[in-house]
C-alpha cells in the first residue's frame, strides 16, 4: 500500500521549494486547511442540524439560535486566521471592507476569501465551496491598508479552493503546480489524491448560465452556438468552485460573461476570479475577461466584478477569437 501523504506533511515538504521560507505561509495554509475541515463538518450536517437557511439567524429544532451556513463559514475562517498569527488582515466576500488583525498587525500576509461560494445551492445539497487567495502585504508594518488587498492576481503567493461535494477536496497552488487533497473523514485528514493536476488542453464541455443567452454579446452567443453545433457537452452546477473543479479535471470552459443587465458580469475579481485563475493557469489552462488576462487586471475596489472565461486553452482561445473578430469589425 502506498503511504498516505497528508496536507500538513505535504505543505512542510514543499516549504523546501522556497529557500528563504520562514514557515509563516506553511502555517497559514495549515490553518486554512483546519478551518475548511470544520466548515466541511458543518456543511455535511447542515440538513440534520437544520442550520441551513435563507437569511439572518434562526432557531434549530432544539430552539437554539443558529447561524446560516455562509455566515458560520465566514466566522470560522476569520477566527482561524485571527488565531493563526501569520496574517495581518483579511477580506471576505461576505463583508463590506477588510479587517486588520489586531493580534498580528506586523505579520506579512493578507488573506482574501469567499467563505461559501454557490450560496443558491446551500439549501439543496448541491456542491458548494470555499475560495482563498494569499498575498504578501505591500504596506509597511502596522495595520494593513486597502492597497494590500488590491494587488494584481499575478502577485498571489498562494491560492486554493475547497469543494464540499461527494467528497471534500482541497486544491491549492503556491505557484509551483497544483495539488489536490481529499478529506478522509475517518482520520480527519486531507490526503494527497490528485498530485500535479494538469488541465486537459483540448476540452469539449462548456459551462455557462445559458438562460442568459439573449443577454450576452453577439460573439459569446456565436461561441455557444458553435459549441452546440459541435455537440459539445453542456454542464452547469451554478457553484463556481464545482464548475471550475470539473473543468480542471475533465477539461472544457467555464464562463460568466457580461450581460445586458450585469455589464461587468457577476463574479468577484478578488475573491473568486483571481484565486481560481491562478490555479487554472498553474495547471496550464487559461483565464481571461475576453481581452485581458484575469491575473493582470487592475483591482480598484474590494468587490469589483469581471466577466470571465477560463479552462482548456483550445476553448478559451476560441471564445477570444470570436470576441477579437467582433472588436475588429467595430473599429
Ligand atoms: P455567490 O458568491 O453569491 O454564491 O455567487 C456566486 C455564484 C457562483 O458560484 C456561480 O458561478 C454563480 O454565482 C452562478 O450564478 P447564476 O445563478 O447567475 O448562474
Ligand atoms: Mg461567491
Amino acid at each position: 500500500m502506498n503511504r498516505i501523504i497528508t496536507l500538513d506533511e505535504f505543505i512542510i515538504q514543499r516549504q523546501k521549494d522556497f529557500p528563504f521560507a520562514t514557515g509563516e505561509l506553511s502555517g497559514l495554509l495549515r490553518d486554512i486547511g483546519l478551518a475548511s475541515k470544520i466548515i466541511s463538518r458543518e456543511v455535511n450536517k447542515a440538513g440534520l442540524a437544520d442550520i441551513a437557511g435563507q437569511a439572518g439567524t434562526q432557531e434549530n429544532a432544539s430552539g437554539e439560535v443558529v447561524q446560516k451556513l455562509d455566515v458560520l463559514a465566514d466566522n470560522l475562517l476569520i477566527s482561524c486566521l485571527q488565531n493563526s498569527g501569520e496574517c495581518c488582515g483579511i477580506a471576505s466576500e461576505e463583508n463590506d471592507t477588510y479587517v486588520p488583525i489586531e493580534k498580528s498587525l506586523n505579520a506579512k500576509y493578507v488573506v482574501l476569501f469567499d467563505p461559501l461560494d454557490g450560496s443558491s445551492n446551500i439549501d439543496v445539497n448541491v456542491s458548494i465551496g470555499t475560495i482563498f487567495a494569499i498575498y504578501r502585504r505591500i504596506s509597511d508594518d502596522g495595520a494593513c491598508q486597502l492597497n494590500d488587498f488590491l494587488q494584481d492576481g499575478v502577485e498571489q503567493v498562494a491560492a486554493g479552493y475547497v469543494v464540499y461535494g461527494s467528497s471534500t477536496m482541497l486544491v491549492y497552488t503556491t505557484g509551483k503546480g497544483v495539488n489536490g487533497f481529499t478529506l478522509d473523514p475517518s482520520i480527519g485528514e486531507f490526503c494527497l489524491s490528485h498530485p500535479n493536476i494538469r488541465i486537459p488542453q483540448e476540452g469539449k464541455v462548456y459551462a455557462v448560465n445559458q438562460c442568459a443567452y439573449h443577454k450576452f454579446d453577439a460573439p459569446i452567443r456565436e461561441f455557444i452556438d458553435e459549441c452546440m453545433d459541435k455537440e459539445c457537452t453542456f454542464r452547469y452546477v451554478g457553484s463556481m468552485v464545482a464548475d471550475v473543479h470539473r473543468t480542471l479535471i475533465k477539461g472544457g470552459i467555464f464562463m460568466y460573461p457580461a450581460t445586458t443587465t450585469a455589464p461587468k458580469g457577476k463574479l468577484r475579481l478578488l475573491y473568486e476570479c483571481n484565486p481560481l485563475s491562478f490555479i487554472v493557469e498553474q495547471a496550464s489552462g487559461r483565464s481571461t475577461n475576453g481581452t485581458q488576462r484575469i491575473l493582470e487586471l487592475e483591482a480598484t475596489e474590494l468587490h469589483q466584478r469581471t466577466p470571465i472565461f477560463m479552462g482548456s486553452p483550445n476553448m478559451v482561445n476560441r471564445v477570444e477569437e470570436f470576441i477579437l473578430a467582433a472588436n475588429k469589425v467595430m473599429v
